[in-house]
């Protein structure tokens, strides 16, 4: 167990380093709500999913809903270290006729099977996918991943109260607690107040823990997969911007312009240091083996 976190944790350096590259050679992009969900992404398609990059329409396939639909480029990274696709299309981000516009399109990216960026709606596309896993009786999973600023929007709420009516445990809700929203902090522009325990309070098992942590992320999964008479939710304590120092200090990272002798150059060192922490980790590992 310990080795496959080890792995999950430089899965994420991956997946970090190839959203820096990616949006850094576009010049400007999502940079802090993408970071935030890293860890997550490489415990789901790291470990938990169960998917075919080669057959991305296999039948019997979880899914990922990614509501917050802005942190596309934190989904494309994953896909790509995961083999849906080449990694250099990483590098087409956004541009005209490209495979990964910024928000996810499920008719234009491999493994991307559902729409999204109207903040909101993916909660109720993922409640419609449980629903028909349900009716087919199937024991696969839709994992719902919603931002915290996303939840300004009441139709999430109306999704959930709707999970957690018909107990569809297999939509694993995970709400990505990175306290920051479009322009500014949640707290100053629309109050959450608690919301692991308002999930309670709409019916659901819910978890909190650490979103820097994947072997905590894989935990919750864990038993979230054990509670079978109930809705289910993981609230992730993220930071926004999470795994780059620079980027979680900075006062607006929401979207994030790579101009400017500091930026350059900050995001120079980052990705200088991630390449370097993934080729001795590598290194290592194959001492080991
Ligand atoms: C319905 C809708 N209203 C407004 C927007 C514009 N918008 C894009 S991202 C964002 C903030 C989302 O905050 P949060 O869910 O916390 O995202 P994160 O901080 O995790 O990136 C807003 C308002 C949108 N995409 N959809």
């Amino acid at each position: 167990m310990e080795q496959q976190y080890e792995n999950l944790k430089l899965l994420a350096k991956k997946i970090r380093l190839d959203i820096l590259e990616m949006l850094y050679h576009r010049g400007y992009g999502h940079l802090g709500g993408s970071m935030s969900i890293v860890e997550l992404m490489s415990v789901l398609y790291g470990k938990q999913l169960h998917i075919d990059p080669a057959n991305p329409a296999m039948e019997d396939r979880d899914y990922v809903v990614l509501s917050k639909g802005h942190a596309g480029p934190g989904w494309y990274a994953a896909l790509a270290e995961s083999g849906y696709f080449d990694k250099q299309l990483l590098f087409t981000l956004n541009e005209g006729h490209t495979q990964l516009p910024s928000h996810p399109d499920r008719t234009k990216t491999p493994g991307v099977d559902m729409t999204t960026g109207s903040l909101g709606q993916g909660c109720s596309s993922a409640a419609g996918i449980a629903t028909g896993l349900k009716l087919k009786k199937s024991d696969r999973y839709v994992y719902l991943i919603v931002g915290d600023g996303e939840l300004d929007e009441g139709q999430c709420w109306e999704a959930f109260q709707y999970i957690a009516n018909y107990r569809l445990n297999h939509c694993i809700v995970i709400i990505d607690e990175n306290k920051r929203q479009l322009d500014g902090y949640t707290d100053q522009i629309m109050k959450l107040y608690n919301v692991e325990e308002k999930m309670k309070a709409f019916g659901f098992y819910t978890q909190r823990v650490k979103g820097n942590d994947v072997a905590a992320i894989d935990q919750a999964i864990e038993n979230a997969k054990q509670c079978h008479d109930q809705a289910v939710c993981i609230v992730l304590d993220t930071i926004k911007g999470q795994g780059i120092p620079f980027f979680e200090e900075m006062e607006s990272n929401h979207s994030v312009k790579f101009s400017g002798e500091k930026i350059i150059e900050e995001s120079e060192k980052a990705i200088a240091e991630l390449k370097e922490q993934i080729r001795k980790e590598e290194l290592q590992d194959a001492i080991v083996m």
